[in-house]
């Protein structure tokens, strides 16, 4: 079972709180609340039981992969279906079409998929859906023939633009910056990198010069080691933004015992338990999330609705989404959570994942 966090933005309307919050969405201390919420009302179609829903992460042995995939099967318990999560040990374009495969062979009912590449899985999720398997995509889409829903941890626009207004707080707008991303073909990973480059294009930004992007392949070794070229390449180098819980756990460490601690600002897109020690020690002041949990559990009862024929990923159609509530389809079949959390030193207690 995991907390609610933050209820109101996951409510009905967390397409219009999305966008309403974008300009300010790195200044926003998130507030724990405890849900009040109750399940959906019983106007919504109900979700066939026994449904068989595969999950599939862009790799596994990751924290976030491991909570999003326990999102996953909460909900698909919920509807008392029966769910299986499977997944590759790398993140690499093609490493999960075997496991694509085996579900469908399996005649699992839907497969929830994060994309390690926007097209290498296409053709294989389009034999799915041949066969009247339901395709959902979480965390990182594919191209939009590969599925019938997207569910997006935020808006990707917000996301972007809220790391570079971070990290452009934290740098003081001036100075040289790298990005550490995971891998060069990770469609989320790249889609805020483009809102990145695009919010840095304003004038506030002028003083603030993108040296490099590299990939650590959201591999925590190759990771380390990125962050340490960036350090040695760039000795003007005075900002990194890591969006990718892999990656901004490995620079933080490389970076905490490095004399480029206080010099260079990281930040990026991190679990509270893996940066928890890296904001006590000060490597860190400010990093962003969502809760890859709830991502997880609002993909699951996507799957599980269009599965039953409830919806089938049409703008305007809603679903129930559990305790998270009611979920309106938007456009080309995406459906966003909510928005992201800023943890600091002052809040970053208050979050146990
Ligand atoms: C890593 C993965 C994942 C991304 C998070 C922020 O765990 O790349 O896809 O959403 O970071």
């Amino acid at each position: 079972m995991f907390n609610i966090i933050d209820s109101k933005s996951n409510r009905s309307n967390a397409r219009g709180l999305v966008c309403a919050t974008i300009a300010t969405m790195a200044l926003i201390a998130s507030i724990s609340l405890i849900s009040t919420t109750a399940y959906a009302q019983s106007d919504q179609k109900e979700i066939n039981k026994g449904l068989k829903i595969g999950f599939i992460p862009k790799l596994i042995n990751n924290p976030y992969s491991v909570r999003q995939q326990g999102g996953g099967l909460e909900a698909v318990k919920e509807y008392q279906g029966i769910g299986k999560s499977v997944g590759p040990s790398d993140a690499g374009a093609s490493s999960q079409v075997s496991y694509i495969n085996t579900l469908i062979t399996q005649k699992q009912n839907a497969i929830v998929i994060a994309a390690n590449d926007e097209n290498a899985v296409v053709p294989y999720l389009k034999k799915a859906m041949a066969q009247g398997i339901k395709v959902v995509t979480f965390d990182s889409d594919t191209a939009p023939e590969g599925r019938q829903i997207f569910v997006n941890q935020a808006s990707s626009e917000g996301i972007g633009r809220g790391q570079m207004q971070l990290l452009a707080k934290l740098m003081n707008y001036e100075g040289d910056f790298a990005i550490l991303s995971a891998t060069p073909n990770a469609t989320n990973q790249n889609t805020w990198i483009k809102w990145m480059k695009e919010e840095q294009t304003k004038p506030e930004y002028s003083k603030m010069n993108l040296v490099a992007t590299v990939y650590g392949n959201d591999d925590d070794q190759k990771s380390f080691t990125e962050m340490q070229g960036l350090i040695q390449a760039y000795p003007n180098l005075t900002g990194v933004a890591s969006p990718t819980s892999v990656g901004v756990v490995a620079a933080a460490r490389y970076l905490s015992s490095s004399p480029a601690k206080g010099k260079v600002h990281l930040t990026g897109l991190g679990t509270p338990n893996q940066l928890r020690e890296f904001i006590k020690n000060e490597t860190i002041t400010a990093f962003q999330l969502w809760d890859p949990a709830k991502l997880g559990y609002l993909a699951g009862y996507a799957a599980g609705h269009l599965a039953s024929g409830n919806i089938t990923g049409a703008e305007g159609e809603t679903f129930n989404a559990g305790k998270l509530g009611e979920y309106t389809i938007g456009k080309n079949g995406e459906v966003v959570l909510g928005v992201p959390t800023t943890f600091t030193a002052d809040n970053v207690d208050e979050f146990d994942f």
